[in-house]
């Protein structure tokens, strides 16, 4: 309600429909449309039906331009190469604009780096949207897309409509959210997430285009209006930051509406695990970007007789439901995953998920229209001669990195071999284990579990983890990330610790909480841990947790698994279980105190007194050790 003459006489006789029948459209849409059409002035508008015929015709259309070029080796798939001064969210630029300050951001202590999100008043946004927005198409065609975050129909789905000037963004928006005029239909009069975004590049561009790729670095702006659930991205067509479906509705704008309407709006990955008896176990696991959700919800299980099929790779919404069960879905429609690193002995489900249908962004191409990035070297014939994201020639053995460590493949979830058979259910999947973890080289043990529901919800607000290559920060540094949100949070985060702790009512089926790190090393920087389909034997201690089969023994961090109780066969040589799992006091009162420092500063009197109370006896516990 901040843009209060979006009631508007629609100007639509000056700006041709090239697609779709505007006069159809639910009356709140046609006003959404007419609006911004007045506003960001394009040439046409293109309602978006998500037909094959459609996405040909776009596909078509950005061969010609150069944006896209066909991977010859492969059915379907394109490699898109961005600007490279386009290739990661950009955090700094990113507000939640509410005119209470409070709603959005804590009451940090001085010296805090305001590390838990950025606010933005209401009318000094609207100055800085004005100078980018008003006619920020000229020249360019709008495409409208309406979408589905969540099997269409679900109760616990929601839906938006996308305006863009990207044709790219589009394409990514069919593989990542559910584009269908179904959703209009079941839409209807009510009201939708509005998401606006634009490269920033109106017509005359007098700018140099780097790689068909226009976009606007200097000018990127993304804010997010909580309150008209409404998002605005200017500037860049980077995933996160701009698939709006994504991060911006999906957890950022969600969790405002999740907190409102009593749910869960997380970062965490989705998988279903069945042991060698038959038993399924859901488990829901929120680790920062770049840290492996993809490759542990497709975990490929080095145990026998175990099965693990994905619902999710990066978002959950969850809700309590009339029985006590937290149920899950999986609000996206494909995954959009770290290519580096991938290959078919790291993520052979991922690998298959995208030999088909798909789109990789700023990756290297082989000469025999292959993709290639770091990780995949074995399978690349030594004389192979590779094309550089950046366009440059490389063969195996010369130095440099051949993609850039943020690229990203886009593929449809459905093409996953183990993509669960209820991952469209529209009643979700029932979660019985919540895991947090991030990338902690040192002192951080395996796995422990949370003495209670409040002491799982303290460790989520202290997980920390090496900085990623899905934002801009340099180099690798350890940060807080609080329940792998900080990126994504959309409240104040005292607020959202609230939400959490308020989720424990009488009648409810609370999940176990989990800490785990694949990451420990030796002195000699080596894994402590094989990870990867190792991580079953630490899912398979967890379900015999579940199942009660398992014992643990307290330590002042959580509860450890009792010595041997997760099963190391055929890896023991690799395994040392007193390493993998030493608590050093100095770490742990080193850590006790910073991990205070961090929430003292940046929640200061917005932290929970719960929370406050699960600090003090865990440093107690530290101290005692
Ligand atoms: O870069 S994205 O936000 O799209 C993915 C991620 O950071 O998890
Ligand atoms: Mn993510």
């Amino acid at each position: 309600f901040y843009e209060v003459h979006e009631v508007v006489v629609p100007h639509l006789g000056r700006v041709p429909i090239t697609k779709g029948d505007f006069h159809a459209l639910p009356k709140k849409v046609q006003k959404f449309i007419a609006f911004y059409v007045d506003y960001m002035t394009p040439r046409g508008i293109y309602i978006c039906d998500g037909s094959e015929h459609e996405a040909h015709e776009v596909i078509t259309k950005l061969m010609e331009r150069g944006t896209l070029e066909r991977l010859e080796a492969l059915e379907n798939c394109y490699i898109c190469r961005t600007d490279p001064a386009d290739v990661a969210r950009v955090e700094s630029k990113t507000f939640i604009v509410t005119k209470d300050k409070y709603q959005t951001i804590p009451h940090s202590k001085p010296g805090a780096k305001g590390g838990m999100g950025l606010w933005m008043d209401p009318d000094e946004m609207k100055i800085e949207m004005d100078s980018r927005f008003k006619d920020c198409m000229a020249g360019r065609m709008m495409y409208v897309i309406p979408f589905s975050m969540g099997p269409i129909g679900s109760d616990l789905s929601k839906i938006g409509i996308q305006l863009t000037d990207s044709n790219y963004v589009l394409l990514c928006m069919r593989l990542m959210t559910r584009v269908s005029p179904k959703v209009l239909d079941i839409l209807g009069d009510q009201d939708f997430v509005k998401c606006v975004h634009s490269m920033g590049c109106p017509r005359p561009w007098r700018r140099k285009v780097i790689n068909h790729w226009p976009c606007n670095p200097e000018k990127v702006l993304l804010a997010h209006f909580p309150e008209e659930r409404k998002v605005k991205s200017y500037g860049s067509g980077y995933g996160g930051n701009s698939l709006l479906g994504k991060k911006c509705f999906a957890l950022r704008i969600a969790s405002n509406i999740a907190r409102d309407e009593g749910w869960l709006a997380e970062h965490m990955l989705i998988m279903g695990v069945t042991n060698p008896k038959g038993q399924e176990f859901y488990i829901a696991a929120a680790f920062p970007s770049a840290c492996g959700k993809t490759n542990m919800a497709m975990l490929n299980p080095s145990l026998p007789g175990w099965k693990v099929r994905c619902v999710g790779d990066d978002i959950a919404w969850m809700k309590f439901n009339e029985k006590g069960e937290l149920r899950a879905i999986n609000p996206e429609y494909g995954f959009f995953g770290v290519a580096p690193g991938t290959n078919w002995k790291t993520n052979p489900n991922a690998m298959a998920s995208f030999q088909k249908n798909a789109i990789f962004t700023n990756v290297a191409k082989r000469a025999d229209g292959m993709y290639f990035w770091e990780g995949l070297e074995d399978e690349l014939p030594d004389d192979m001669e590779v094309t550089t994201w950046l366009g440059q020639k490389w063969k195996k053995g010369q130095p440099g990195l051949t993609s850039h460590p943020n690229s990203r493949f886009t593929a449809p979830a459905s093409q996953c071999p183990i993509i669960h058979d209820k991952w469209e259910d529209p009643a979700g999947v029932p979660i019985s284990a919540i895991v947090f973890g991030g990338r902690r080289p040192t002192g951080v043990p395996l796995v422990f579990e949370a003495f209670s529901w409040e002491h799982g919800v303290m460790v989520g607000a202290a997980v920390k983890s090496e900085s990623t290559a899905a934002a801009e920060f340099k180099g690798k540094s350890i940060m807080h990330d609080p329940m792998a949100m900080r990126p994504f949070m959309g409240y104040n985060f005292g607020h959202y610790l609230d939400h959490w702790l308020s989720m424990n009512k009488p009648g409810r089926k609370l999940p176990k909480i989990y800490h785990v790190n694949w990451f420990r090393v030796n002195e000699k920087g080596k894994f402590l841990w094989p990870g990867y389909g190792d991580n079953i034997r630490v899912i398979d201690w967890m379900c015999k947790r579940l199942s009660g089969e398992a014992k643990v023994v307290p330590s002042p961090i959580g509860n450890l698994p009792e010595k041997g109780a997760i099963d190391i066969s055929g890896i023991e040589d690799q395994v040392h279980w007193d390493e993998l799992f030493s608590l050093p006091k100095d770490y742990w009162l080193e850590d006790a105190k910073e991990t205070r420092q961090f929430l003292e500063v940046e929640v200061g009197d917005d932290l929970p007194a719960e929370i406050e109370k699960q600090l003090v006896e865990q440093e107690k516990r530290i101290a005692a050790m």
